[in-house]
């Protein structure tokens, strides 16, 4: 049986990057099916590039019971069409596991939806500490300037999935509206 160890991980209250811990990187191409707007994601990465989107800064840590998980995740600035830069957004494979979201910089919403269709949105800036409760769908959205980062922690035996997401997406999307954000009907539910 694995014994994890005591650690301690530096985070950086500036960046929202943890030194030493493990990175992944979400590209507009990992983004495609996403955004509403698909020809304006194609249009991008045609024209500037594959741009990065977001980062998560995980520690190294066994997916198993009796364990809690913590990251940063880092969102760029930006927009795919009038929609801002999002995560990809996760139901928990085990449904009943909740999660905790601290904000370190920048500004951004939290979206929250059940299964059934009911959705929330709780705004996130630095300090704010957020409560993902069991099934609810979750997904972080950067509505600012400057990278919005958060911290995560949830139990270990949570899991992620990703389907039902990636194939029908939120009810709603939160897109730029003469520069602010503003919650509009999801056009393909
Ligand atoms: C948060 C946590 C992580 C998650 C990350 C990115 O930090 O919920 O578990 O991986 O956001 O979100 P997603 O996995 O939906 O892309
Ligand atoms: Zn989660």
């Amino acid at each position: 049986m694995f014994n994890a160890k005591p650690f301690g991980l530096q985070i950086n209250f500036n960046s929202g990057m943890i030194n030493g811990a493990k990175l992944s990187q979400r590209r507009l191409s990992d983004m495609r099916g996403l955004y509403a707007d698909s020809a304006a994601l194609e249009q991008i990465i045609s024209t500037e590039g594959d741009r990065l989107v977001y980062e998560v800064f995980a520690a190294d840590l066994p997916e198993t019971e009796g364990n809690i998980l913590y990251c940063t995740t880092v969102i760029q600035p930006g927009q795919v069409g009038n929609e801002y830069h999002m995560t990809k957004g996760h139901y928990h494979a085990r449904r009943d596991r909740a999660e905790i979201y601290v904000g370190i910089a920048g500004n951004g919403q939290l979206l929250l939806q059940l299964e059934a269709g009911t959705l929330r949105a709780v705004p996130m800036g630095p300090g704010t500490a957020a409560y993902v409760p069991p099934y609810w769908g979750h997904r972080t959205v950067n509505t600012g300037a400057v990278p919005f980062s958060f911290f995560a922690a949830w139990p270990g035996d949570a899991g992620h999935d990703y389907g039902a997401i990636a194939e029908v997406g939120f009810g709603k999307l939160l897109v730029a509206h003469d520069g602010q954000p503003v919650l509009i009907d999801n056009p393909r539910r």
